[in-house]
């Protein structure tokens, strides 16, 4: 078999705005709705309801460690770490746009220019050192105020603060960005409605409990995001006709195994893949909103608002490749309730699985999964595809010597590789693998820095000390030869 990976293969790294940057109120930016939450999976924003003003408003927990503020100072930092992903020989690096470095608030009619500069920079830069920018226009990043003055995405007077939006950058950038994605992992908009699909609870119901969401509500956000990322298609094409806009969708649980074969196993299985991942993907990549999302709307007796015009861009303006993340899969039996996190599905153990990560997060090791999900998608959908996030966090220190031996991230990216190259072969048209952390970042989910994914480690810890040092895994070195050799030193 062909060792190697196709010749203009992408290979490079992810990252994303809110995880690493830091400087999150400089230059002119305002918060964003992870700047109030410590991780993704923590119910509680650092949000309280202001009786007066009926509204929600930042109130940040003073007993809370917010890392995202600092991140790794990336605002600053990105020469040396972009030199350092350099030295591995990457030809692309993803990173997402901060939306409130652009339009604060959201909701302004004029961008903010120092926000636009500091984009103009940091593409300049990783083009200078040989890197395609893949550019995540929105992930997780939505202005705060957006969510407290509209309720988010429910409301559709945020298709028209999108496309403002994405018609700036659009413009700003043409030329330097080729890839352009839309809202990271919005299919989890399902069980994380605040951060992935910009949702916040629009009726003013003043609940001390985690805020709770109104079905109706996920569902025109649902339906309003179709919308604008259709808009996105149509105004990327007509800006840059060089530019191509992709999906990304959370696609670990596209790889969700019936536990057994009872149909009723079976069945439940494929209804997860859909109601997890297809219910996005099959909007942005057939253009047809499927008739197992409109049996919800009926079950629930709602229906969103969608115009005509709206149906007739979501048909017309299709995305034009699939990017995804995959870290792990899971189970489905009907006798056991589903479980989430950052990584996808969690449901009963499988025991034909015979590694995890180390504790405390200990998530599956399942390489074929990922040439599984491939191939379903690539079946599915019949788009290119783009690998945007792969990789394990590990709690890491470095030894005496200032080194970390990090042989359990080299294996997992070695099975996981060989399982891409399987599904190139197969006939999928897998164009490029972006590892995800390629230096220590934020986690999105608990919000730490323990968990550690990078090739690169950074001296900083879950209190907020560290110096910010910068130095190399073994990982490092071994990637940067995987690169030189397009795959085929494995
Ligand atoms: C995905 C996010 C990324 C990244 C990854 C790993 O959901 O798109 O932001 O963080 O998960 O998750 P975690 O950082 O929680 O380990």
């Amino acid at each position: 078999m062909n060792k190697r990976f196709p010749d203009s293969f992408l290979w490079g790294g992810a990252v994303a705005a809110n995880q690493c940057e830091g400087a999150w109120l400089t230059d002119g930016k305002k918060p964003n709705i992870t700047d109030v939450m410590v991780g993704i999976n923590s119910p509680e924003p650092g949000l309280a309801w202001n009786e007066e003003t009926q509204k929600w408003e930042m109130k940040l927990d003073p007993k809370k460690v917010y890392l995202s503020h600092e991140g790794i100072d990336f605002y600053h930092r990105y020469k040396e770490d972009l030199e350092l992903m350099k030295g591995m020989g990457m030809n692309a690096f993803r990173t997402s746009i901060a939306w409130g470095r652009i339009y604060p608030n959201g909701d302004e009619e004029e961008p903010n220019e120092a926000g636009l500069k500091f984009y103009d920079d940091l593409f300049d830069e990783m083009i200078k050192d040989g890197m395609e920018p893949v550019i995540t226009l929105s992930h997780y990043e939505t202005p705060l105020h957006l969510l407290t003055e509209y309720g988010g995405w429910s409301d559709r007077r945020l298709i028209e603060f999108w496309k403002r939006y994405v018609t700036t950058v659009f413009t700003r950038y043409k030329g330097k960005v080729k890839y352009w994605l839309t809202f990271n992992e919005v299919n989890n908009m399902y069980r994380r409605p605040v951060v992935s699909a910009g949702l916040l609870n629009i009726h003013p119901v003043h609940t001390d409990k985690p805020l709770e969401m109104e079905t109706a509500d996920i569902w025109q956000g649902y339906c309003n995001i179709l919308t604008a990322n259709a808009w996105t298609v149509k105004l990327g094409h007509e800006i840059d006709p060089d530019c191509q806009v992709g999906c990304m969708l959370s696609s670990s649980s596209v790889a969700t195994y019936p536990y057994t074969c009872d149909p009723e196993d079976v069945m439940g299985a494929y209804q997860l893949q859909r109601i997890s991942n297809f219910y996005f993907g099959d909007p942005f990549c057939t253009g047809i909103i499927p008739g197992y999302v409109k049996r919800i709307w009926r079950e629930a007796g709602i229906a969103p608002v969608l115009y005509e015009e709206d149906l007739q861009m979501i048909k017309e303006y299709t995305v034009d490749f699939f990017s995804l993340s995959y870290y792990r899969s899971g189970t489905y039996s009907k006798d056991t309730e589903n479980a989430y996190d950052t990584g996808g599905v969690k449901g009963k153990p499988n025991p034909y699985l015979a590694k995890t990560s180390p504790a405390p997060w200990s998530w599956p090791v399942d390489p074929v999964g990922l040439r599984y999900t491939l191939n379903v998608l690539s079946d599915r959908y019949h788009k290119p595809i783009l690998i945007v996030e792969n990789g394990i966090g590990l709690d890491e220190t470095p030894d005496e010597n200032g080194e970390i031996h990090d042989d359990f991230r080299v294996e997992y990216i070695h099975d996981h590789l060989v399982q891409v190259r399987e599904a190139i072969e197969d006939g999928c048209e897998v164009f490029g693998y972006l590892y995800w952390g390629p230096m220590d970042i934020v986690s999105a989910g608990t919000g730490e820095m323990k968990k550690r994914y990078g090739f690169v480690y950074v001296d900083r810890h879950n209190d907020g000390t560290g110096t910010l040092k910068r130095s190399l895994k073994d990982s490092y070195d071994w990637f940067k030869k995987v690169i030189e050799s397009n795959g085929e030193e494995l």
